[in-house]
């Protein structure tokens, strides 16, 4: 992408999702490389293999940055973009304190072995999509399809995270209506959060759930009993240990399966926001469909990734 023009600049500020939907982004294609840089696919899949075997945890780490990147200002790597001491971008909000670091190291990674091979043609936004498809696949994941050609954004702010990246505590309403700004529908958004059937959340992210609840209950009543006691007892010491974190799925935490939403139907839902998607009458009836069908979880969630351009 050339240089922003000042007004196209004001006018991603302005209109953040404005890149996720444009236009312009209909240009991209499933063989985007295939005649500028053959060895692309073989590349990311020999990095992706390498990486995900030395540090399993890489596949959800990657979905979650794909997805956090997605959400503001489209799938163009903004996150990826570092801070000066004149701005503060995307992976420096407080939210992203939590991206894992192996995520980022993967692009770092398949970029050099591209940039070998291909030099200048691949962005790293193309990068992290395919790697983020690849290691859902990898880890029982259904194979969707990545059209590619994306640009890398040169814009990273990151007090314009905050309002466009889910957060555990919102209301439905707000998480609803923040991915309805986005372009998804609730059925869209209730597939999309079948993604926590991998990776872990920290107990920062659920210890107003576990402790001193309520006036009547000391954790969330919504919580299965038993879970939350476990989860009491895991993360008694957060304080001392902040990277303290449980499995999002607790049944089959590494695997991409339809789990998630029977662990919803039996209050082992680790967030309020995924607990809130098995009681609020707009979202439940998607939450029972794919707890009882894993084909139909499968469909919508690939229909769901496939417009994340
Ligand atoms: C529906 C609203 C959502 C909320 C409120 C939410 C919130 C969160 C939070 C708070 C964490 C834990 C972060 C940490 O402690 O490190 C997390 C983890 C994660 N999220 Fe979400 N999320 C949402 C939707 C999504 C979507 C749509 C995706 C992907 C398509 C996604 C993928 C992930 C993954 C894979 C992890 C685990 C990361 C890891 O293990 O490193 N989330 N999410
Ligand atoms: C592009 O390359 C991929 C991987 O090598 C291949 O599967 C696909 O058929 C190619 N597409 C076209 C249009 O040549
Ligand atoms: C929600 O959580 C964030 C941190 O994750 C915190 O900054 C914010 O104050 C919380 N909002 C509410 C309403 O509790
Ligand atoms: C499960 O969902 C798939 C995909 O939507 C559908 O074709 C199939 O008929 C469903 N199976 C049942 C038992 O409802
Ligand atoms: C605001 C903040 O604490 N940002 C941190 C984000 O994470 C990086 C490391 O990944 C830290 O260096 C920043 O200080």
């Amino acid at each position: 992408m050339a240089i922003p023009s000042p007004l196209l600049l004001l006018l991603l500020l302005l209109f953040p999702s404005l890149t996720l939907l444009s236009p312009a982004e209909s240009k991209l294609t499933l063989d985007y490389y295939n005649k500028t840089c053959p060895q692309f696919y073989e590349i990311m899949q020999q990095s992706i293999t390498t990486k995900q075997l030395a540090a399993p945890t890489t596949a959800a780490a990657t979905l979650r940055l794909f997805f956090h990147d997605c959400m503001v200002e489209g799938c163009d790597a903004s996150l990826l973009i570092s801070s000066n001491s004149f701005n503060t971008a995307e992976k420096d909000a407080d939210i992203n304190l939590s991206l894992p670091g192996d995520a980022f190291d993967l692009v770092t990674r398949a970029k050099t072995a591209l940039e070998l091979q291909c030099p200048g043609i691949v962005s790293c936004a193309d990068i992290l999509a395919i790697a983020a498809r690849d290691l859902v696949t990898m880890v029982g994941g259904p194979y969707y399809n990545v059209r590619l050609g994306r640009k890398d954004g040169l814009v990273s702010i990151a007090s314009e995270v905050e309002g466009n990246v889910a957060r555990a505590n919102m209301s439905m309403n707000q998480i609803i209506s923040l991915f309805a700004s986005k372009g998804f529908t609730v059925e869209e958004l209730v597939a999309l959060a079948g993604a926590h059937t991998i990776g872990f959340s920290h107990c920062s992210q659920f210890i107003n759930r576990i402790f001193s609840f309520s006036k009547t209950s000391e954790y969330d009543p919504s919580y299965n009993p038993k879970f939350a006691e476990g989860l009491r007892k895991l993360c008694a010491n957060y304080k001392q240990d902040p990277a303290m974190s449980a499995f999002n799925d607790p049944i089959t935490p590494n695997k991409f399966d339809n789990m998630y939403y029977l662990n919803l139907q039996r209050g082992l839902g680790l967030l309020a926001s995924d607990q809130a998607l098995a009681s609020d009458p707009r979202a439940k009836p998607y939450v029972d469909m794919y707890a009882e069908n894993q084909s139909a979880f499968f469909k919508a969630f690939v229909h769901a990734m496939e417009k994340f351009l």
